[in-house]
């Protein structure tokens, strides 16, 4: 029999005797915002309108949905659920209300043609996260994306059981949050995208909107504030707070390959070079700004952790980065909240040692990366582990792909995304200095929703497993071959729920 097509596959799947489970007739009791979650979902998989508990009395077997602290076998391990499917009922138990949400999506992905009708098959779940950190990063400053691209990517990434959207919010192409304290960086640096494509940015009110959407889907919102290198845009706006930029010949390099110009001091930036700016390091003025913008962002974000960046500040003399990132991550701590920043800034000795490292290089660390993702877990904090060359969704399939870039090693394919294990990455980084995995999407080849679609889809699938899955020491199911089925299985729900995903042929994608 083939697996069925749960992802990321849970931590015990035990296919049951019972016969299946028949949809059309169900009537759905428990928990209203799951019940109204799985109502939803069953009627874009199927157009079935199950009916509710309170409805018209009715004899149809029962969907149950419930919550119980106590119910799942390892004491309501956090985010944790069971699931039952018997022949004449549906039973799933949330630790707590994410684990029912999940457990919700897990029992729309077993939802299976029967001839004319759909069912779900007789089966014994129990499920429960590896990491506590599932992210997926959207950079809404390469090209900026509208409120309803970022629910929607919201809703796909929750789908997958992911509960953080990292925001990249800033970058030298544009400054994407209203902030009340420096209104002219949305008023000056905000106009445009990669490419000449229009800009835009989030009111205040409108990023709420995305924190409380991302909230009702189990999901915070880790924002990100990129410096002290990515900050062109800062400069229109501030232009006392900007050093000029430094053009390296890597830049030159860029400029010829994928245009867009050189970058010039108080000029809007359109093209795809990195690291050549950077804020004045040696001015008072910058801690200032620094303590107004994570000030104003820590009261607008509800989640724990606020990113400060710290990618790429090749523009930046080491030293003085050291200074710059110990002092950005000090602020963010007085102000209550836990600092994340890209793994170069563990090579500071006085960052704020609460500071998450975020590691961003290859599956087989190169230049001393692994060395300063050491350096976070030293100083007593974990890491974070998105791994270019395997789970950067902005990276081409394959060299003839329309979208994407080939930096990370070159193509990555769906395999590759899928063939690495996270307590292997970096040496001296195990299973309990890691906080979690984050798969990335950057922007700078991408102006939609359509387009991320077809550069996560399938591979964010890929990252969902080593997220949440146990390692494929624990689960014979965590193989290449149970994978690239499990997917393909997958693939009519991405397509009732209007998801553009890359048909790979690496997949053998279910027809229905
Ligand atoms: C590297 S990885 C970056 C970004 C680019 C990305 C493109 C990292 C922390 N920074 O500035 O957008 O490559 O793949």
């Amino acid at each position: 029999m083939s697996p069925l097509a749960v992802v990321p596959v849970p931590r015990s799947l035990q296919p049951s005797p019972s016969g299946p489970f028949p949809l059309a007739s169900a009537v759905v009791s428990g928990d209203p915002d799951s019940a109204a979650t799985l109502r939803a979902l069953v009627e874009a998989r199927t157009g079935l309108a199950l009916e509710s508990a309170g409805d018209a009395a009715s004899g149809g077997p029962s969907i149950d949905l419930r919550i119980d602290a106590s119910a799942d076998a390892e004491g309501g391990t956090a985010e944790s659920y069971r699931l039952t499917v018997e022949a004449a009922s549906v039973v799933v138990t949330g630790a707590d209300a994410a684990g029912l949400f999940y457990g919700v999506q897990t029992l729309v992905q077993l939802i299976a043609r029967d001839g004319d009708a759909w069912s779900l098959p007789a089966v014994r779940i129990d499920d429960a996260p590896r990491f506590a950190y599932r992210g997926v990063m959207l950079d809404v400053a390469r090209h900026f994306q509208p409120v309803g691209t970022v629910k929607a990517y919201i809703d796909r990434a929750a789908g997958l059981k992911f509960n953080a959207l990292h925001l990249h919010l800033t970058d030298d192409q544009g400054w994407r949050l209203e902030l009340r304290s420096r209104p002219k960086l949305t008023e000056f640096a905000s106009g445009t995208s990669v490419g000449g494509d229009p800009g835009g940015f989030y009111t205040a009110e409108q990023y709420r909107e995305i924190v409380a959407y991302a909230a009702s889907r189990h999901m915070i919102v880790v924002p990100e504030i990129d410096m002290p290198g990515h900050t062109h845009a800062v400069g229109l706006a501030y232009p006392e707070l900007a050093e000029a930029p430094v053009l390296s010949t890597h830049i030159t390099d860029v400029v010829e390959a994928f245009g867009g110009g050189m970058p010039t001091a108080g000029e809007p930036y359109e093209g795809m070079a990195v690291g050549f700016s950077s804020l004045r390091i040696h001015d008072e003025a910058t801690y200032d700004f620094v303590a107004d913008v994570f000030g104003e962002l820590a009261a607008l974000t509800p989640g724990p952790y606020l990113h400060l960046g710290g990618d790429e500040a090749l523009g930046t003399a080491p030293e003085d980065f050291a200074l710059f990132v110990e002092r950005a991550s000090t602020i963010i701590a007085d102000l209550g909240k836990t600092p994340v920043a890209w793994h170069e800034a563990g090579a500071a000795a006085g960052l704020h040692p609460d500071t998450i490292g975020q590691y961003w290089g290859f599956t087989t660390p190169t230049d001393g990366m692994d060395e300063k993702t050491r350096a976070f877990v030293r100083r007593g904090a974990q890491v974070i582990l998105s791994p270019a060359d395997a789970i950067y969704l902005d990276m081409k399939y394959a060299p003839d792909a329309r979208l994407g870039l080939t930096w990370a090693n070159g193509p990555t394919s769906v395999e590759r995304a899928y063939a690495w294990e996270p307590a292997d990455i970096v040496p001296g980084v195990g299973e309990a200095d890691i906080l979690g995995v984050e798969a990335p999407m950057w922007t700078e080849t991408v102006r939609d929703l359509s387009d991320i679609d077809e550069l996560a889809f399938p591979r964010i699938a890929a990252a969902a497993e080593a997220a949440w899955s146990p390692p494929a020491a624990d689960s014979d199911l965590r193989t290449w071959e149970s994978f690239r089925t499990r997917v393909g299985g997958l693939g009519p729900l991405w397509t009732r729920l209007g998801i553009g995903f890359q048909a790979s042929s690496e997949i053998p994608w279910a027809s229905e």
